[in-house]
């Protein structure tokens, strides 16, 4: 009777911290031993000059959400776990989505049950706070912390969404009173709304104004803010999808300062530039997603922010609006920029292509591609060491690594729901080839070889239980100016 059920060989494995020839022995969903010369498996596995890595954590994407604007994302959750798996990831945390009125217990429901008979990976939700009423805070989100939603996104812009300064400081009471994580989008409302009045008012409409609207100071005052209110509360925040050199800077003054201030960022950031938004027609339309992508300096920064630990996380932020009028084109073929849904796709291209421009490129060492890709958004978001690293006793979630494989990027071959991809013909060096969730096989030969809705939903701890790795992130300084008897 062999030991394991799947044993996987001679493969070099890469952690976070090590990198280890060893076998990896599965039985059920769970690594069950790591070593040399390991025991049979009823499979077994040549990973002989592949990688082996933890599946990775996409901890921010949009699937099958209705936008403020009432626009449906392409991707369900069937395609978009498909596409993820496709591309070496294997923890989805996707939003539900709170459009005002509604009960979160409500949204919630609805989410769990479009997710529960497709997903093929495992998947947990971070909450979208729009309408923080009495019985929000008070009794239905403790509720959905308790249940294990322990995280959840606020925006400072978009008119449907926004929370103004005294609703995001009793938000971010809320959060430090129940031990979850605020994570914020940070852009200041009233300037995109100022600057998108006046360029329209000018004729200005074209996809390439989205990036003049919604400019650099708007994310950086926006920030500073964002950071001024959490430390008044004395409580964690997490920024997402910083864009800019000048929202960077902000994030690093406060971690120097001793804030717990974390931040991700996204592929659009590396690899996209305000320039893509100034193609032919509409065209610009597909890359129009808020923050903007910037210039090239601003992704020189941006890449060194993510190689200094300034950021903890690389998530997508797929919002995949098709080039069509379900999506991007739905208010009429010739919109102006207030009319284009925003959002980028990324889910499966997210980890090949900072492993390409990354590790292949030598910019970043691959215990750190690990970390912000796997290891830290399991750490922040309550998920460690079940998920995003390989350990005796983890979930079986791995991703087996060709890292001389050479792909070219084409909406062809990729497994959402779209029409299109911004990264059309790049050329990256480095794919998963085997992906496993829990121990099963997700893709192998280029193929899905699980049903749908075999992912399960994941029920995370409260937000103070772990801390990433990597530089910063200090303990809160003992100075602040907070005083918990206010509370
Ligand atoms: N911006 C968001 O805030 N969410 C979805 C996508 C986008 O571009
Ligand atoms: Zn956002
Ligand atoms: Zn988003």
């Amino acid at each position: 009777m062999p030991a394991f059920d799947l044993v996987i060989r001679n493969g070099e494995t890469v952690t976070a911290t090590d990198r280890v020839c060893q076998d990896i022995g599965i039985l059920d969903d769970r690594i069950a031993a790591l070593g040399t010369n390991l025991e049979a498996g009823k499979r077994e596995i040549d990973a002989q000059g592949k990688l082996i890595l933890p599946g990775g954590i996409d901890a921010h994407c949009h699937v099958e959400q209705m936008s403020s604007s009432g626009i449906m994302t392409s991707d369900d959750f069937y395609s978009a776990s498909v596409s993820a798996a496709f591309g070496g990831t294997t923890t989805i945390i996707p939003f539900a989505a709170q459009h005002r009125g509604q009960s979160l217990r409500a949204v919630v429901d609805d989410y769990m049950a479009c997710a529960e008979p497709k997903a093929v990976i495992d998947y947990a939700f971070h909450l979208i706070i729009s309408d923080p009423t009495d019985a929000v805070m008070g009794q239905e989100l403790p509720a959905m912390i308790e249940d294990g939603i322990s995280s959840f996104k606020i925006y400072m812009t978009y008119d449907a969404l926004k929370l103004d300064d005294y609703e995001i400081l009793e938000v971010l009471a809320t959060a430090r009173r129940e031990e979850a994580l605020v994570m914020v989008h940070a852009e200041n409302h009233d300037v995109i709304r100022w600057l998108s009045e006046r360029l329209l008012d000018q004729g200005c409409g074209n996809p390439k104004y989205h990036a003049v609207s919604h400019s650099r100071i708007a994310e950086s005052e926006a920030t500073h803010r964002a950071i001024a209110l959490a430390e008044l509360v004395d409580t964690p925040l997490f920024i997402v999808h910083v864009s800019s050199e000048e929202a960077l800077n902000e994030i690093r003054r406060s971690q120097a300062r001793g804030l717990k201030v974390m931040a991700e960022t996204c592929p659009q950031y590396l690899f996209l530039t305000a320039k893509d938004l100034d193609k032919e027609g509409m065209i610009g339309a597909k890359f129009c997603c808020s923050p903007p992508p910037r210039d090239e300096s601003a992704q020189e920064a941006i890449w060194e922010g993510l190689i200094d630990g300034s950021f903890q996380v690389f998530s997508s932020d797929h919002a995949p609006y098709r080039f069509d009028a379900t999506g991007k084109l739905s208010a009429g073929p010739n919109p102006n920029f207030k009319q284009i849904a925003n959002g980028v796709p990324g889910l499966e291209v997210r980890m090949p292509l900072l492993f390409s421009a990354g590790v292949v490129g030598e910019r970043m060492d691959i215990h750190r591609f690990v970390e912000v890709t796997a290891t830290n958004p399991a750490k922040i978001y309550g998920m460690y060491p079940r998920k995003g690293t390989i350990e005796v006793g983890s979930d079986a979630d791995l991703a087996i690594w060709d890292p001389e494989k050479q792909v070219t990027i084409s909406i062809d071959m990729l497994h959402d729901n779209m029409d299109y991809t911004p990264y059309e013909g790049k050329e990256v060096t480095g794919w998963p080839e085997i992906v496993l969730s829990r121990g099963r096989i997700v893709v192998e030969d280029n193929s899905l070889m699980v049903e749908r809705g075999s992912g399960e939903y994941l029920r995370r701890a409260r937000a103070s239980s772990a801390q990433p790795t990597g530089n910063l992130v200090p303990e809160v300084d003992e100075n602040s100016n907070f005083n918990a008897k206010i509370l």
